[in-house]
């Protein structure tokens, strides 16, 4: 496709860094596995060495996802994880962090388990009130990391407040975007210098891969991205490449149908007894619903709502659904349903999950593209359950 710039969002997921394979005219783009590239004198290459280095299948899934995000480069990892982890080795002891106080477990298990004792400290603010984190920047800072809508309290952050507020200081502002989706939040037109995504969720979108990307136009940022790659090798796999790219050609459709279902069902649920909250963006009683309207074109696909009863009621809850799998993960066609103090978020320390509201009767939910009314009908059945 010529210009990527002129095209719209449902155009570029099924287009951009694609053309048909000018050997055989394969549409689809071709799955290399071939770990090394035939050189024709040493050093004489079509571009490809070796597959760590760079593999056609994932370079052109990479453009692909930076012309989504708007990004001048994407650098894909074996998973969210991995891309995070390989951000953050670009850092030295001394250097500081400040990141946002809601994030995925896995998050908050990396800077908290593994850069700390490296020497890597971070400081957790509560950026719904964004001045926090002109309190917590040092001159030591080099990344603000913020994750919108949060992992499980699905807290809305104003990135461009965040943005304006940092511009002054040497810090980049990276954004976990996993949750939103280029569809929905477009955090590098917003102000930030990087995003962030697992593939596992919303990009891929069919539950049978795990992944990650970042996503800058930061040429300094890039360049020490692509040597960490090569170098550290948690890339992504050709096969995983081909799903990715494959799953990613319906992300806008998809994404439209996931908030269209949830806003019907958060609003129901808010009105049920034996429901005690409902958080989700694209309500108004969300308490930041209007930076999340400011700055999404809808509230999501994931809700979050506190069960009565505790416990005992969330877990009997759980065990009812049928349509709502049990599981871990998000962004599936299929619906999933969690128990974030329990599974995701078991490696935040339980006094920061009280401080958080992350407690025993706290669920999530992954609203899938199943009928809504059937979701609904598995959603009643729950609660009913949960009265006991
Ligand atoms: O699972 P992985 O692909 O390594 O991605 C990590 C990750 C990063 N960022 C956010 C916002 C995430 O939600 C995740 C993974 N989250 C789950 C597995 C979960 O169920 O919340």
């Amino acid at each position: 496709m010529s210009d990527s710039k002129k095209h719209g969002l449902e155009t570029l997921a099924i287009h951009a860094g694609q053309a048909p394979d000018p050997v055989h005219g394969a549409v689809m783009t071709p799955l290399v596995l071939s770990s090394t590239f035939a050189q024709r004198s040493p050093g004489e290459h079509t571009g490809f060495e070796y597959a760590r280095t760079d593999n056609p299948t994932r370079q052109t899934l990479e453009k692909c996802l930076a012309a989504l995000e708007g990004a001048e480069q994407a650098v894909a990892f074996g998973s969210g994880c991995a891309s995070m982890t390989t951000l953050f080795q670009t850092l030295r002891p001394g250097d500081h962090i400040v990141a946002c106080d809601d994030v995925y477990g896995g998050t908050f298990r990396i800077l908290d388990k593994v850069f700390k004792p490296m020497g890597v400290e971070t400081t957790w603010v509560d950026m719904t009130d964004p001045n926090n984190v002109k309190g917590a920047l040092r001159d030591a800072t080099k990344f603000v990391w913020v994750e919108t809508p949060t992992n499980p309290m699905l807290k809305v952050i104003d990135i461009a407040k965040i943005a304006e507020l940092t511009k002054d200081h040497a810090a980049k502002l990276c954004v976990d975007n996993t949750f939103a989706t280029p569809v929905l939040q477009r955090p590098l037109e917003l102000g930030a210098d990087l995003v962030c995504h697992s593939l596992t969720k919303y990009l891929n979108g069919h539950s049978d891969v795990v992944g990650g990307v970042l996503m800058t136009s930061d040429a300094e940022l890039i360049e020490k991205l692509r040597f960490l790659q090569n170098a550290t090798g948690a890339i992504l796999s050709p096969f995983d490449s081909f799903m990715v790219l494959r799953g990613v050609k319906t992300l806008p459709v998809r994404m439209d149908r996931h908030a269209q279902s949830a806003l019907t069902l958060a609003s129901w649920l808010s009105e049920q007894d034996g429901v005690e909250k409902v958080l989700y963006p694209g309500l108004a009683s969300h308490p930041q619903h209007e930076t999340a309207m400011k700055q999404m074109k809808a509230g999501g696909g994931m809700i979050t709502a506190v069960i009565e009863g505790g416990l005992p009621a969330a877990r009997r809850f759980l065990e009812t659904t049928e349509l709502f799998t049990l599981a871990e993960s998000l962004g599936g066609v299929e619906s999933l349903i969690e128990h974030p103090a329990i599974m995701t978020h078991g490696a935040v320390p339980a006094e920061t999950r009280a401080q958080l509201g992350i407690d025993d009767g706290l669920i999530r939910l992954s609203v899938g593209l199943e009928s809504v009314d059937d979701l609904r009908d598995d959603l009643a059945a729950a609660l009913k359950a949960a009265k006991g």
